[in-house]
């Protein structure tokens, strides 16, 4: 298809971005994590979101050696701030490539990255598929040291179960759980109860997009460890992303 013949142009051509998200600390607001996220500037000027063009990139395959770049450049970029932890998001094709892990490695060594300083992102639908492949996976990420993160909660399944038998390292709240517990009884119970399973389970939680005061007083009395959302910041290069952690120093 044309748009994956364009990306395989736009991986050899750096047409691809990093941007970084910070996470905040919930209780003294600092950068405590960033999460990179992908951007592509097609030659036309045209912006293309990671959500139109991942999945395209998912079905033929690309989504490989892309992932890979972003990895890489991530490890670099986060090589020079001190002290903060990187998220890197996992398609489900990259978790189901028995390849994966030792390619990570690779990268982990020639970018000299401290692996305890990277955490890896991933869904449920990508576990659900092959969940004894991926749980391989995850298995050998973790001998290096890197954490794994499960994004999204609240969108999916959201099953218990899962998060007995994977045992994530963190928690990431979704973005409508949060938006809808402001209003709605039903979304706050299961914020509240998410959060206190992954309490049980020693799991650290973020809470994702939050916009307000109302939601981050809220994911802060809840008990989340860290707030992602563009109250605080919204997606940056790396270079702005530098200059916010020198000014916070
Ligand atoms: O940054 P934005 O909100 O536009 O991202 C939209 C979606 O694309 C999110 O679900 C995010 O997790 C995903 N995404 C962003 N960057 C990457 C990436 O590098 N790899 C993968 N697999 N997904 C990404
Ligand atoms: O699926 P994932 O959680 O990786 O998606 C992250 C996406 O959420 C990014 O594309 C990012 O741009 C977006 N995002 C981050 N913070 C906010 C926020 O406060 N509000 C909204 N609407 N989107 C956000
Ligand atoms: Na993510
Ligand atoms: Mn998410």
């Amino acid at each position: 298809r044309r748009i994956d013949a364009e990306l395989r142009v736009a991986l050899a051509e750096g047409q691809f971005r990093l941007h970084y998200q910070p996470l905040v600390d919930a209780r003294t607001c600092e950068i405590a994590a960033v999460e990179a996220l992908l951007r592509w500037d097609r030659p036309d000027g045209q912006q293309i979101g990671p959500n139109v063009f991942i999945p395209v990139a998912e079905s033929t395959g690309i989504i490989n050696p892309i992932g890979l770049w972003v990895l890489r450049r991530a490890c670099e970029d986060a090589g020079e701030w001190d002290n903060i932890k990187l998220s890197v998001n996992l398609s489900a094709a990259q978790l189901r490539n028995p390849e994966f892990p030792v390619q990570l490695g690779v990268i982990l060594e020639e970018t000299g990255f401290d692996p305890e300083r990277l955490e890896l992102e991933v869904t449920e639908t990508s576990l659900v598929i092959d969940p004894v492949v991926a749980g391989r996976s995850l298995d050998l990420i973790r001998g290096f040291g890197v954490n794994i993160a499960l994004d999204d909660f609240g969108t999916g399944y959201a099953s218990i179960g899962f998060l007995r038998q994977f045992r994530f390292e963190k928690l990431k709240l979704d973005r409508s759980l949060i938006v809808d517990s402001a209003t709605d009884e039903s979304s706050r119970a299961m914020m509240l109860s998410s959060i206190s399973v992954a309490r049980a389970l020693k799991m650290a939680v973020t809470a994702e997009g939050v916009e307000t005061e109302a939601q981050a007083d809220l994911a802060r009395t809840a008990g989340c460890d860290h707030i992602q959302g563009w109250l605080y910041f919204k997606p940056m290069p790396a270079d702005e992303l530098g200059a916010e952690l020198t000014a916070q120093r």
